[in-house]
């Protein structure tokens, strides 16, 4: 399969995060030098090959800072569960949009972009979902999801700047909890499916579910052909030992909704009480 040249600098955010230390590691091979950004303390540099410049999102001239020459970006940085509206805007609604802005000031041609499940979080378990499907987002997390997609949209349109949006089921060492099963995403299938994403010459806006090849799963990765991306791990392996685990209510969130336990958090008070009267 073609591949384009791998990025000469690679930024990548969130790497304090849990796939971003992972991907710190394993994206080395794929790129001559590593930037590697957070709000939060990194470890110090392991060579020259890595660069550490901390960075809020949110902070525009920042971001155009940080962005400035590198060719390619994964974007990991932001919150990452579901938060009060007024947060996830900040870091994940401001901080995509920075992200993007500064990609175009700077010439950079493709993003991968950590999107997650929980942009179709309300559609049922019972249903298989291709990468064309409307959103249902879950949360205010969600929405910003589908928010960066949309806008990697845009850019790719407007700009040409071209993005792989990674729904990313659930990425650990190993699945947690039954509905995991269906969701989970090896260390090693995500970091071929970034790297399948940084490498493939045309992705135009590029949608991808982030899920191993389990035979539980919902997704139908059929429109993401183009990336080449063929899982290697399953969740089976792990499925005695997730099914010690007292069994889920079948009218649990957990067990009715693609996105889980996500589609009960909420409301969050942000304002005074109503009063009574
Ligand atoms: P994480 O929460 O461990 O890492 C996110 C990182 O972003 C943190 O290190 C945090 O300090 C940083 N961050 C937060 N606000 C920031 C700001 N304003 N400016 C700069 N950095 C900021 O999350 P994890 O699990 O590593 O996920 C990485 C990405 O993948 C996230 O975007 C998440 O939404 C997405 N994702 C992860 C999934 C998973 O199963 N791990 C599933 C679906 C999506
Ligand atoms: C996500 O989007 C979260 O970032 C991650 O922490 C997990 O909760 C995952 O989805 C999931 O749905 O399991």
């Amino acid at each position: 399969m073609n591949e384009r040249q791998l990025p000469q600098r690679l930024l990548l955010t969130g790497a304090a995060g849990g796939l971003g230390r992972v991907l710190r590691e394993s994206l080395k091979p794929f790129t001559r030098q590593l930037r590697l950004s957070d709000i939060a303390d990194l470890a110090p540099a392991s060579s020259s090959q890595e660069e550490i410049q901390l960075c809020d999102l949110a902070d525009k001239a920042a971001v155009d800072a940080l962005v400035q020459g590198c060719d390619a970006i994964v974007h990991l940085g932001g919150i990452s569960v579901e938060r009060p509206f007024e947060e996830i805007l900040e870091a994940n609604i401001r901080g995509v949009f920075n992200l993007y802005e500064a990609a175009r000031r700077h010439g950079v041609q493709r993003v991968v972009f950590a999107s997650s499940n929980h942009v179709i979080g309300f559609y049922p378990q019972t249903q298989r979902l291709d990468t064309t499907v409307p959103h249902r987002p879950d949360g205010y997390y969600g929405l910003s999801k589908a928010f960066g997609e949309d806008l990697a949209n845009f850019y790719f349109d407007r700009y040409g700047i071209e993005t792989v949006s990674i729904r990313i089921g659930s990425s650990f060492t190993e699945p947690r909890d039954r509905r995991m099963l269906s969701t989970w995403l090896s260390y090693r299938d995500l970091t071929e499916l970034v790297r399948r994403s940084l490498v493939t010459p045309k992705v135009g806006h590029t949608v991808v579910y982030g899920a191993s090849d389990n035979p539980a799963g919902w997704w139908d990765n059929a429109g993401a052909r183009h990336l080449g991306f063929v899982p290697q791990d399953s969740s089976e392996v792990f499925r005695a030992k997730v099914e010690q685990q007292p069994p889920v209510p079948p009218d649990a969130p957990a067990a009715l909704y693609q996105g889980g336990n996500f589609c009960a958090a909420g409301p969050f008070e942000t304002l005074p009480p109503v009063s009574a009267t």
